[in-house]
């Protein structure tokens, strides 16, 4: 028997949002399928295996709020839920809503073809399988492409080495062993302070470090499980109001309202706060004013030289090249004090760059690193890094990547000119990059999935954006960037990422739309409302 080929949707990626999309899709009686690179569902969740791997956002805000049935039967055990249980809960989903028949798996797609005359996708696995649908919703994540650097000498080295993307699924005893890990970034934050304890030797490479701030973690009892379902009404409605979608908003009482020692008490209180309520629950000129930001980056300073005991150390661990809150924060558990450990060595590489990885280790200019294990800490190619492998060629054989060749162009986020019936769950320039996740996905798979549903009521067969609607959205995206002092950060909000050709120092990209949830959703509100005008139908 061969295998059907033809669907109405096919959505790419069985993570956080190809799982809810397909399961609105199913509800509706689309005739859809997943195509997953993977050998199981949960994207994020099901590759970063890495020890200290877990959620930054409140658990109760990450799970889906679709269904109350969903809800009444899944229990939290921590307030930040770490990658073994999320992943056992997005499996926990697809049981439950039986979504696991609508996906193929190891089926990494190479090629997407949009085929005029037959109005219709032509997608290509990079084993040669071949499907067509009339319609193509991506769901493949925003930091789902790892990059490694690029020294001399990567594939020479005699132990084991990779990246934390790719953290071996067989349990790995670092016991005794000497550890190298490159990269301070969140992943690099949560793996350090997780294996500092536990390896015989650790030596951190930073080239430039991370303001970061504790996560102060908690296990959640039976008894406020039960108090939290009970107000899961509450709790999204807070997500809904607060610009970036978490259970923190702004306090709006004016910096310039409070003495600085009324800051500086607000400021004891969120450091001691889960999550991120020391940004999100911050005064928003932090953010925004060149002032604020200084005395706030200041603050989280000292609480650093408080808990490094070596002064010196403590300084190179202060970062100095940007103000707090102006790169993703990432939030640790007891980071500082690891370096207070005997086993936990800085390498700082700005002193000493690494020259190479040898067999044994690694080189800087200064000094030969015997090593075990190196894992690379080093990031993704975020947001777009997902589309740059795909060859997708839309109208007249136009080349994605091409079009978005010095940055990307989109409307809303969804959709792109000259590439019909192509829509992106948590695609760039949407909020998906900038706020808390699954918040984002949730509302651009229903908006997705209405127009869908619209498109099929009007007895149309093929949308694509206006140019004018798409350029108008690119300006409101760059406008608001702008505003911003993260606008010139070298972190992957803004696009960079120094091991990816056009993504170095300098180059400013406009990655995604950081205009708040609020604000953005009732952007896709009103142009749903308004009967998709911005987009062409036939
Ligand atoms: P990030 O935040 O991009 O951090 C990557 C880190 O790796 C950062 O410290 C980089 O230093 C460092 N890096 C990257 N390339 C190199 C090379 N070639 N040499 C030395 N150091 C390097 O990635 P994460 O995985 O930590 O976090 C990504 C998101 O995943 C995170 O925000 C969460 O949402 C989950 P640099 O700053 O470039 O000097």
């Amino acid at each position: 028997m061969t295998e059907k080929q033809d669907y109405e949707v096919l959505v790419l990626g069985a993570g956080v949002s190809g799982i809810y999309q397909i399961k609105r899709l199913v509800d509706l009686g689309v005739d859809a399928l997943v195509l997953e690179a993977d050998d199981d569902l949960g994207g994020t969740w099901y590759r970063n295996r890495y020890p200290g791997a877990r959620f930054d956002s409140e658990s109760y805000t990450y799970g889906y709020s679709f269904s109350k049935e969903l809800l009444d039967e899944w229990d939290w055990r921590e307030r930040f839920s770490p990658q073994p249980e999320n992943l056992r809960y997005l499996n926990f989903v697809a049981d439950k809503f039986g979504l696991r028949q609508h996906m193929h798996f190891n089926a990494r797609v190479a090629s997407m073809h949009w085929q005029e005359a037959k109005c219709q996708w032509r997608v290509e696995t990079q084993t040669g399988q071949v499907y067509t649908a009339r319609f193509v919703i991506t769901g493949i994540g925003v930091l789902s492409v790892p990059t490694e650097p690029r020294y001399p000498g990567m594939d020479s080295f005699k132990g084991q080495a990779f990246h934390t993307y790719w953290w071996p699924k067989e349990p790995l005893d670092l016991t005794g062993k000497r550890v190298g890990v490159i990269g301070t970034g969140a992943t690099g934050i949560q793996v350090i302070s997780e294996i500092a304890d536990k390896v015989g030797e650790l030596k951190v490479f930073q080239r430039r470090p991370n303001w970061s701030t504790p996560l102060n973690n908690s296990p959640i009892s039976t008894a406020e499980m039960d108090d939290i379902r009970a107000r899961y009404d509450d709790i999204f409605a807070q997500c809904a109001e607060s610009p970036n979608s978490f259970v923190h908003t702004p306090d709006r009482r004016g910096f310039d309202n409070l003495t600085k020692a009324e800051r500086i008490a607000f400021w004891d209180e969120l450091y001691a706060s889960p999550g991120f309520a020391i940004l999100a629950g911050n005064f928003p000129e932090v953010l925004m004013q060149e002032a604020p930001n200084q005395e706030m980056s200041e603050y989280v300073a000292n609480r650093i030289r408080e808990r490094v005991k070596d002064p010196a150390l403590a300084e190179k661990l202060i970062p100095k090249d940007h103000g707090f809150g102006t790169q993703r924060l990432p939030l640790e558990t007891r980071y500082f004090e690891a370096y207070n450990r005997d086993n936990v060595h800085l390498v700082d590489l700005q002193d000493s760059p690494i020259e190479c990885i040898t067999q044994t280790g690694i080189r800087t200019t200064t000094d030969e690193h015997e090593l075990d294990v190196i894992v690379y800490a080093t990031g993704f190619n975020a947001i777009t890094g997902g589309f740059d492998k795909l060859e997708v060629k839309g109208v007249d054989g136009q080349l994605l990547g091409d079009k978005w060749k010095d940055g990307p162009s989109t409307y809303l986020g969804l959709t792109t000119h000259g590439f019909p019936n192509l829509l992106m769950v948590a695609g760039p320039q949407s909020v998906s990059g900038s706020t808390n996740f699954p918040r984002a996905i949730e509302g651009a798979v229903d908006w997705v999935t209405e127009l869908v549903q619209h498109v099929r009521e009007q007895g149309h067969t093929r949308f694509e954006p206006s140019q004018e609607a798409e350029q108008a959205w690119v300006e409101e995206v760059k406008r608001v960037q702008q505003k911003l002092l993260a606008r010139q950060s070298q972190g992957w909000f803004t696009g960079y990422n120094s091991n990816v050709v056009g993504h170095e120092v300098g180059t400013v990209r406009y990655q995604a739309y950081f205009g708040g949830g609020p604000k953005y959703a009732s952007i896709l509100k009103k142009a749903a409302a308004e009967g998709y005008d911005q987009l062409e139908m036939s």
